[in-house]
């Protein structure tokens, strides 16, 4: 069996960093690992490519190659997802899909006539499919009412990839979070009972990757990196030594709750394993608001001082903020502005709630009348998909105001030097040699933050200081500048955005109030 394994496009986002990923030439953020562990899993006599259309079109041989297209995705792709599936129908090819998208909103995806609907893990749906297609089947829906263990799956086939389009590899420890906020979808994929990898395993998946020659950035893509702590603390043992040998070929970067911060021996493991970024769902300094999302695990310990713990150990925190909670009190963006003011982090991913299929969030908005539509989205240029407490259009001024301050570039080149000036040296890891890309990423950086904008001086001012004061880790103090080359654009296209999907509600108001069952 021929297999062209396609992952859609993705709109223009928070996470897209065209800018910051120009600098460095790489053509996206990541690739899709849910493909190549899909194809890992499928039988291995059969051949596979894999067109990720984030890097590169669709070459018109690779359509005529193809006997089955496999496609994967979530929310924010579908429109390209849907339109893949479409141009896939009209050349007669088999189609399969699966992955988050297809899992949460299946209905939409039957709709486009994709053949087959291989939904949940494919750990445990793949072989189903694979009878399926040996019986000769030529259309199935196949589920799965059990989580498998992630023991058994396969490395992925990073061999797949066109490594040097990225700017960073995906890898795996675990699926699944022990808690239970209300509007998390995590727990209705992968369930509340985090499933690991052996440690063993895991290091094999990183023996492959050096060995296909990657070096720099490894995003440990995991829901929450330390949902099973035990399991983690075994693997980082052996991690460190792993990494020690090697001369620590990655820096690591992952997801995890806040109560990490309680936890000193973890902290002290990760960033002797080189972790240096972790990514926490903050959500909101407003207490009530955490307390009604179900979000206790934030509401226990002061959470500036958490952030300051994990900074202060060396790793750099990016974080969640979501405005629009029920019984939200007026000015939450302006809180949520001063407390990143406050904890100087310097990426504060920010959207309005959004209901995500069959969430606890969902169901309880379904039940009381409020959904407006029926498929929810997140991306942070997208209005709210529910009629909220308070007006969406006061919730969405907040929320364009407070991202507009978040990103101004006099107020971020102040925060991230403040911030780096704070961050724990971790002292561990070997500076590699600085490759070709570093230097013209540099070069380039120096040109349009030192001499093109409008904050040089500022970018000059703040840069010498950290050139006398901590020269040692200079690289992620300039990574965090390159970023300002993303959001000082992206705070104009959210703004833009926003506006013009508020003067639409506006517009259509009293249709858009005939709510939705
Ligand atoms: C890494 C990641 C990202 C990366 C994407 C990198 C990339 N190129 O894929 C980044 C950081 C860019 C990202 C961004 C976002 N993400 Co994201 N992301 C993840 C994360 C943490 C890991 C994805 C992954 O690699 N998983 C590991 C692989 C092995 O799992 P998998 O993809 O699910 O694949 C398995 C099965 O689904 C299945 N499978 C997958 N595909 C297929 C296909 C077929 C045919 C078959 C049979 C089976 C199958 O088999 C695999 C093995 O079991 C997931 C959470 C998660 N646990 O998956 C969220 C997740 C996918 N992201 C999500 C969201 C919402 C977002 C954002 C919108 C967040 C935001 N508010 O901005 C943005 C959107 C991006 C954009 N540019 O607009 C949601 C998706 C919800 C949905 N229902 O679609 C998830 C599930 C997390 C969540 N609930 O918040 N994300
Ligand atoms: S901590 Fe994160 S992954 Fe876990 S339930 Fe809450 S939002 Fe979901």
């Amino acid at each position: 069996m021929r297999v062209l394994l396609l992952y859609p496009l993705f709109p223009k986002s928070f996470w897209s960093f065209e800018k910051t990923l120009a600098l460095i030439d790489c053509k996206a953020l990541m690739p899709p690992l849910g493909l190549i562990t899909v194809a890992a899993i499928l039988p291995q006599e059969w051949k596979f490519r894999l067109v990720d259309r984030n890097i590169q079109e669709i070459p018109e041989s690779d359509w005529d190659w193809a006997q089955l297209v496999i496609i994967s995705g979530m929310i924010v792709q579908k429109q390209d997802l849907l339109a893949q599936i479409a141009a896939a129908k009209q050349r007669n090819k088999l189609v399969a899909v699966g992955g988050p998208y297809a899992t949460t909103s299946p209905q939409e995806v039957l709709e486009a006539k994709a053949d087959f609907l291989v939904l949940d893990e494919g750990e445990i749906t793949l072989p189903m499919f694979v009878n399926a297609i040996k019986k000769g089947d030529r259309s199935g829906i196949f589920r799965a009412t059990e989580k498998p263990a992630v023991t058994e799956t396969p490395i992925p086939r990073y061999d797949l990839l066109e490594m040097k389009a990225y700017d960073t590899m995906p890898i795996q420890f675990s699926r699944g979070c022990p808690f239970q906020c209300e509007f998390c979808d995590i727990i209705v994929m992968y369930g509340r009972k985090p499933r690991t990898k052996t440690p063993q395993q895991l290091i094999s998946e990183l023996e492959r990757i050096y060995d296909l020659g990657w070096r720099g950035a490894v995003f440990m893509v995991d829901d929450n990196f330390i949902g099973n702590k035990r399991n983690v603390k075994l693997l980082l043992k052996e991690l460190k030594i792993w990494m020690q040998q090697k001369q620590y070929p990655f820096s690591l970067t992952t997801e995890a709750s806040v109560d990490l911060a309680q936890d000193d021996e973890l902290m002290q493991l990760m960033v002797e394993c080189n972790f240096k970024k972790v990514f926490l769902g903050i959500e909101t300094p407003d207490k009530e608001s955490l307390s009604l999302t179900s979000k206790f695990q934030n509401t226990r310990d002061p959470l500036i001082e958490s952030i300051d713990k994990i900074t202060r150990a060396g790793m750099q925190v990016m974080a969640g903020f979501i405005i629009g909670f029920d019984g939200e009190k007026p000015h939450a963006g302006d809180r949520i502005v001063q407390f990143v003011e406050q904890t100087q982090i310097p990426l504060a991913m920010f959207s309005m709630l959004q209901a995500l299929p069959n969430t606890a969030l969902w169901n309880r908005l379904e039940q009381e009348g409020r959904l407006l539509n029926t498929s929810g989205n997140i991306n942070q240029t997208t209005l709210m998909n529910f009629v909220p407490t308070r007006s969406i259009e006061e919730i969405a001024t907040e929320y364009v105001n407070a991202f507009w301050q978040l990103y101004d570039p006099v107020a971020y080149l102040n925060r991230i030097f403040h911030y780096y000036m704070k961050l724990g040296d971790a002292r561990n890891a070997k500076s590699l040699r600085p490759k070709w890309k570093t230097i013209r990423a540099l070069s380039l950086l120096l040109w349009k933050q030192g001499v093109l904008a409008p904050v040089r001086w500022l970018f000059w001012r703040n840069l010498i200081r950290v050139l006398i004061k901590k020269p040692r880790e200079l690289e992620i103090y300039l990574t965090l500048c390159a970023y300002l080359e993303h959001f000082s654009e992206y705070r104009f296209i959210v703004r833009e955005q926003i506006n013009i999907q508020l003067a639409n509600y506006i517009a259509t108001k009293p249709e858009t109030e005939k709510i939705a069952s």
